[in-house]
């Protein structure tokens, strides 16, 4: 037994483990991302797909504008602002939905906190230095980081592991800690595994097998399991026919603890994470009373 399944045994134990989980909807204001690419890419799209998750029950919008997939093309800052402050300043302008940009480069973090963002998703973890910390400190922002290696030019080259869960976790303690010393709160900090970043099918599986390591961490544990490439690796699924393989990556990191699921189909993943914690928090109370 490895100490993941200890853990998830403990946790099974211990209904408050199973705290309120949020659901962060995905907007890509870009041209080329995975699933989505060009879905939303003008304002009005964007804004219509915002305001349509946000009907479904978001409890966060990550708006990004540039691509992070395998192979996708860098886009430069000008760009990057153009796409996604219009759509943060008009949602925040309709909405009091908590906002993430989904960006590594400071000054676009830096304008789309100007514009009513609340919340910086680094999906490398300070790995550019420590100013998206300096920026998330103060203004009092929430700090998303999430686990990668290389570019997406490099990062399929980059999956090697002596064990994938445990260097994760490391790193994005150490990252955490550096955040701290900037001055971003701990309940501030979010940890990613970063599903598909420089992991292959079967780390990404481990990862997720072992999410309450991770959430015994200490941190907020956010998980980015939608749509990716991980679920095609087992079911051969098409990257547009991957709705069932998402739930049941949904249903699990809500039952192993994690705070927040990023994904692409509220609706749908708000209601699997709703069951399935109504499922764990049950089948956890009668634990308790018969233990
Ligand atoms: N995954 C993607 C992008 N940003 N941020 C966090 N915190 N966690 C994730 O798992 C994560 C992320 C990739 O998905 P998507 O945004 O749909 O695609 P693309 O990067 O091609 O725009």
């Amino acid at each position: 037994m490895s100490s993941g399944d200890a853990l998830y045994g403990r946790f099974m134990k211990d209904s408050h483990h199973l705290r309120p989980l949020r659901i962060m909807g995905v907007l890509n204001v870009t041209p080329d991302s995975f699933s989505d690419g060009g879905q939303h890419a003008t304002l009005e799209q964007a804004l219509h797909k915002g305001r349509q998750m946000i009907a479904e029950g978001a409890d966060i919008i990550d708006v990004g504008g540039e691509s992070t997939r395998p192979g996708s093309a860098p886009v430069d800052a000008a760009t990057e602002l153009s796409r996604v402050v219009p759509v943060i300043e008009t949602l925040r302008a309709e909405s009091d939905v908590v906002l993430s940009v989904d960006t590594t480069k400071p000054e676009v973090a830096q304008a789309a906190l100007q514009a009513g963002a609340n919340i910086i998703n680094d999906v490398s973890a300070l790995r550019g230095g420590d100013a998206l910390a300096q920026l998330a400190a103060a203004h009092g922002a929430g700090l998303v980081l999430m686990h990668s290696r290389g570019t997406p030019a490099t990062m399929q080259s980059l999956c090697q592991y002596d064990d994938v869960v445990k260097t994760v976790n490391d790193e994005l303690l150490q990252a955490a800690r550096r955040a701290q010393n900037i001055g971003v709160l701990a309940s501030d900090i979010w940890l990613d595994p970063g599903i598909g970043f420089a992991k292959t099918a079967a780390q990404s599986l481990e990862l997720l097998r072992r999410l309450p390591e991770m959430v015994a961490l200490g941190f907020p544990v956010l998980v980015g399991p939608s749509r990716k490439s991980f679920i095609g690796a087992l079911c051969g699924a098409d990257v547009t026919q991957r709705l069932g393989g998402t739930a049941a990556a949904v249903a699990w990191s809500a039952v192993a603890g994690v705070a927040a699921i990023r994904v692409h189909d509220v609706a749908v993943m708000k209601q699997t994470a709703q069951v399935a914690l109504a499922i764990a928090r049950h089948s956890a109370e009668v634990t308790h009373a018969h233990a």
